[in-house]
């Protein structure tokens, strides 16, 4: 158990937050004591290990720390023994990872009681979309902190070291364990010698702190790069390309991760190009990466223009070919079956391939939910994800079991989270937008843990002041009941309810995909112009007309509920049975369609929408009303995201009932505010973003 130390809370003193940046990340606090840390063993890792501790330690004073690098069946990869006064691990990496948790415990005023803490997932993993132009694919945050562009391109300078560090110890201080450099719709370059050593001299600011580098990689590469007549996955000197440019970068970077591959999707190259299958392609890259250890994640996003439901093409594509694959291939499956909109349901392809290894994407860039301007907590909406049961070996088979080796043994277990970390000064773009970072770390690293937890501990660690007066507390100290009943409270109550308010705003009732454009921001149900592809336009998924608003997803439409099992499949046909949350996902149903809550749709699509509006605008007086417990800086940034988000919400509501009314023609009921907006403006403004 913790110390109990006695503490006051001092309120007297003239009290100045100090303003900050959010650079730091949760590791913010300096010690309130000195702390002796004994580690005989000696390495690179445990002499940051050894460092943390004594910066961050918040225990008592003198008191002594031992770290024992030891041989411990009940250990798991990193996991590690975690006592009062010791970590022990079977690795470096799992000292480091304890040494973490420690004071993750100490700053959140948690017991450090013997424990043992092994990960749910062997590999967690951040994919960057970056490009080699310095560019960010969906990124809100600046520019990527690791490639750029002009005659500086390959300079690793003083300052990048830094930032590649920093960035290492944010990701090493949450478990994550391993990296992919560049964006998956990948330049060929990126396997160039001058890339080749820049991704090296990263590689080697990352290995102390237990991160292992990957790279995304384009298909063509060999034709590319390679001058060859072909890229097809059988074709000998294909083959023999790949096992040599394996050799070349294991030479520069020998823990190198592997390849994550998008291929045959989105205009990608892949395979299906020389009339070979997604294994065919995933194999030739396997072998040549199996003898040094390297792993394929090949993804399975993947859709074509087709008369298929773009629902169901992922799971029709990737079935056939369950078993075909080598052990060293994860297939890279994001959570839903479209793409991470605010909800969407499980993907089928969760438990239902049984021979292949399978690994769950997720994105922590809010493409989809607002980007860097709205606060929207994603540990909820990950949550649910990973709790969906898929019934695929009865009940309980939730896709964090499905994924985690719990019941199905996979040689390597994964998790891949898609990152919103760029080169603004808090990483994230917004404040809060570091708590899905951490929260997708955490989640990695125990997959059973509730948002709940996440959200507290975050807030703790990212806006306490724990520094003592001697024996007293200061004003912001977790153990100050004010800070908790009128801090943490309601601000974690706007974290845990920000997902929801989103989804009403923007789609609920299982909408999906009525952005405008491709820019994914702005509300835009009626873009579809000439000659885009229907499957990239809103009309495709919302399919209104004046008999209603849905996509037919059961056996009278395109029958995607076929490939859930029972009893998901009988339960999802019957919009009686069906959840709300998931109603218009899988039915086109008519407007005066009566729900669970008793309105007809229309008027329940009227009440969620009104109701997204209003949750953001209390986030916003939750807010203000914490002014006094944050620096100004941060208070000032998140208080102007949030009048931004609150216009946007109520644009989102404007322009989806005032379009979806001209097919329901019905009345917004009276005891929902009036739209503020008017049509016209929203299309004439869309209009013009589009030109500019
Ligand atoms: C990296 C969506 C995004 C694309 C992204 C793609 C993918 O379509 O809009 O920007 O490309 O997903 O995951 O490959």
């Amino acid at each position: 158990m913790r110390e109990i130390i006695p503490i006051f809370i001092f309120t007297l003193l003239p009290f100045i937050l100090q303003a900050e940046d959010g650079h730091s990340f949760w590791l913010r606090a300096n010690n309130t004591a000195p702390v002796e840390v004994i580690c005989p063993k000696k390495s690179a890792t445990l002499r940051i290990a050894e460092q943390e501790l004594r910066q961050g330690w918040q225990g008592k004073a003198n008191e002594k720390i031992t770290l024992i690098v030891k041989n411990d069946n009940s250990l798991k990869n990193d996991g590690f023994r975690l006592a009062k006064n010791r970590i022990q691990a079977n690795t470096d990496r799992g000292i480091l990872y304890g040494v973490y948790e420690m004071l993750r415990r100490q700053q959140t005023g948690q017991p450090i009681d013997e424990e043992v803490c092994n990960p749910s997932y062997q590999r967690r993993i951040l994919n960057h979309w970056d490009n080699l132009d310095g560019t960010i694919e969906r990124g809100y945050a600046g520019h990527s902190i690791f490639w750029r562009k002009g005659a500086d391109a390959f300079v690793v300078t003083e300052s990048y070291k830094r930032l590649w560090q920093e960035y290492a110890r944010a990701n090493a201080s949450i478990g994550i364990n391993g990296t992919v450099l560049n964006n998956v719709n990948a330049s060929p370059s990126i396997l160039t010698a001058d890339y080749l050593q820049r991704t090296k001299a990263i590689a080697d600011v990352l290995r102390p702190y237990g991160i292992t580098t990957y790279l995304s990689i384009n298909f063509a590469s060999p034709q590319v790069i390679g001058e060859l007549k072909t890229a097809d996955p059988l074709d000998p000197d294909v083959v023999n390309w790949w096992k040599e440019k394996v050799k070349e970068i294991y030479s520069l970077i020998p823990d190198f991760g592997g390849f994550l591959v998008k291929a045959n999707s989105e205009g990608q190259p892949g395979p299906q190009d020389f009339g070979r299958t997604h294994a065919d392609g995933a194999n030739m890259l396997a072998d040549a990466l199996a003898p040094f250890g390297g792993i394929v994640m090949w993804r399975a996003f993947v859709y074509n223009p087709s008369d298929e439901d773009r629902a169901k093409q992922a799971y029709s594509e990737f079935m056939p070919l369950d078993g075909q694959f080598r052990d060293n291939v994860i297939i890279q499956v994001k959570n839903g079956p479209i793409d991470f909109q605010p909800r969407e349901p499980f993907s089928p392809l969760f438990g239902a391939m049984k021979k292949t290894a399978v690994m769950p994407e997720l994105q922590i860039t809010q493409e989809y939910l607002g980007q860097s301007v709205h606060l929207v907590f994603l540990a909820t909406m990950w949550e649910e994800f990973l709790k969906s049961d898929t019934y695929r070996f009865g009940k309980g088979s939730t896709v964090a079991r499905c994924t985690d080796g719990s019941i199905f043994s996979q040689k390597y277990t994964a998790i891949a989270g898609v990152a919103n970390i760029g080169s603004d000064v808090n990483w994230c773009g917004h404040h809060f937008a570091q708590a899905n970072w951490y929260a997708f770390g955490r989640l990695a690293w125990n997959n059973s843990l509730l948002s709940e937890q996440i959200a507290d501990e975050w807030i703790k660690l990212t806006f306490s002041d724990n520094s003592r007066e001697g024996e007293i507390a200061v004003e912001n100290s977790i153990y100050s009941p004010d800070w908790q009943v009128n801090f943490l409270q309601p601000v974690k109550q706007m974290m845990l309810n920000s997902r929801e308010a989103a989804v009403n705003y923007m789609m609920p009732l299982g909408l999906h995909h009525i952005f405008a454009a491709d820019h994914h921001y702005g509300p835009g149900p009626w873009w579809a112009p000439e000659g885009v592809r229907k499957d990239w336009t809103p009309p495709y998924y919302h399919q209104a007309d004046t008999n209603g608003i849905g996509f037919d997803r059961t056996a009278s439409g395109s029958n995607a509920v076929n490939q859930y099992h029972e009893p998901l499949r009988s339960l999802f046909s019957d919009p009686k049975t069906c959840p709300d949350i998931y109603l218009l996902w899988f039915h086109h149903l008519s407007w005066n369609h009566i729900v669970k809550s008793g309105r007809t749709l229309w008027n329940e699509m009227c009440y969620r929408y009104d109701m997204g509006v209003q949750q953001v605008r209390e986030f916003q007086q939750i807010w203000d009303e914490v002014e006094s417990y944050v620096d100004e800086e941060r208070f000032v940034h998140v208080q102007s995201k949030l009048r931004d988000q609150a216009i946007n919400a109520q644009v989102w509501k404007d322009a989806c009932l005032l379009y979806f009314q001209q097919f329901s023609k019905l009345p917004i009921p009276g005891d929902i505010e009036r739209p503020v907006n008017n049509l016209k403006d929203i299309l004439s403004k869309d209009r013009k973003r589009k030109n500019q």
